[in-house]
Parts: C-alpha cells; structure tokens; sequence
C-alpha cells in the first residue's frame, strides 16, 4: 500500500478483456455447442456486445450466444490474457500504488459471480480475492486509472475521477479515440508509463 495519506496511485484493472480472454472463450464454447451455427470471428468483431453481432448475423443467434456465456463454467474456464496475470503481480508490488480488480457481474449473477471469485483465485491468488470490486456501475468508483475493453463506460458520475485507459480487444480495435484519450494495446505495451504518468509530482 501507498507510503502516506493520498500518496498512492490506485489503479482498477477490468476482467474481461483485461485479464480473461472473454473473447476467446465464447467463441471456443459456441463453436463447441453449436457446431455448424454461423459465428463471429474474432477478427470480424466490432462493437463490445458479442449478442448484438450475433443478433445481426441471424436473430435466433442471438439466444444460442448468451446461452453459452450464461452457461456453468463459462468464466471460470476464461483463459488468462496474455501478459496478464504478471503484469498484475508486478503492478501489486509496486511502491505507492493500490491495485485493485474492477469488474461487471452479468444481469444473471449466477454462476459469473462465484466463478469470477474462483477465476482471480485460481489465477491471481487470495491477495486479489481481496481487492475485487463487483458493480455494475464503475464510474462511482474512485481510482486514478482504469484499463478497461469497454469504449464507452457509463454510469450515475458523469466525471468519474479515474482516467480511462482503453484494453485493446478484437471487438475495440476499430474505435478512433480522439485525444486525449490513450490505449494500452495489450500488456506488452508500455503500461508502467501510464502509471508513471499519473503520479502526483
Ligand atoms: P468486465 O466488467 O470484467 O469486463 O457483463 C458482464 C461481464 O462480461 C463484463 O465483465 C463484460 C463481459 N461481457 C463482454 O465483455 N461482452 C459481452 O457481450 C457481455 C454480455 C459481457
Ligand atoms: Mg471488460
């Protein structure tokens, strides 16, 4: 933790697209439930919801896609992605600086809650059980940083104190930020430098 009062910077990194492969994994479950089914490939996403493209590439695709994230196991079998879990470890050790994992539970809670739980433990450990914050609405969190998949993050703030930082993702790669806005492409990039540049000189 930070070495005195307001000192430290606190970081929010999101799960998935963050830290577990959503992406991947739907596709992979899709194409092993539904065999034969059109799919979205990852190269072919746009857009955050996978539902809606479904949906546009036939509508009854629509129930087939959420059937499989909604299904038991889903999360918890989310691969880790790459850089990540090693980036976070290293991010926790850091001088004057709180990390913590900021993630959206799905409107059907069960199993994506207690799987997200099992997720971070498995992968990360008892010290990131702890730091786990669940909502459904991020910008009343406070934070001076928050890496995130999602392009446009919403909620009851309209100034969240946070600065977002958006995850490159198949489904965002697309999206034209425009200044000041910054990515981190994956967690090869350069994402010590963004901390570094939100430090209190
Ligand atoms: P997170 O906030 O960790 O990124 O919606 C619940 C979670 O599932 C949320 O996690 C985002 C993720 N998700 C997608 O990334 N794409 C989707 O289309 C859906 C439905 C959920
Ligand atoms: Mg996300």
């Amino acid at each position: 933790m930070g070495s005195g009062a307001g000192a430290a910077l606190r970081v929010l990194a999101d799960m998935d697209g963050v830290l577990a492969d959503f992406e991947a994994g739907v596709l992979r479950a899709f194409l092993a439930r539904f065999p034969g089914e059109p799919r979205v490939e990852l190269a072919q996403r746009r857009g955050f919801s996978v539902r809606e493209q479904y949906r546009g590439l036939r509508e009854d695709l629509a129930d087939k896609i959420v059937s499989v994230y909604e299904s038991p196991g889903f999360f918890l079998g989310l691969d880790p992605i790459p850089g990540a879990i090693e980036a976070m470890k290293e991010m926790i050790q850091m001088k004057d600086t709180e990390v913590f994992i900021c993630t959206s539970p799905l409107r059907k809670y069960d199993p994506c809650i207690p799987e997200k739980y099992k997720w971070v433990e498995k992968h990360l450990g008892p010290e990131f059980v702890d730091r786990l914050i669940l909502t459904r609405d991020k910008t009343i969190v406070s934070a001076d940083l928050l890496f995130d998949d999602k392009d446009t993050i919403q909620g009851v703030e309209p100034n969240p104190s946070w600065e977002h930082i958006l995850f490159t993702c198949c489904h965002n790669k697309h999206v034209e930020l425009k200044p000041p806005h910054r990515r981190l492409q994956s967690w090869a990039d350069d994402w010590r430098a963004i901390l570094e540049s939100k430090r209190r000189k």
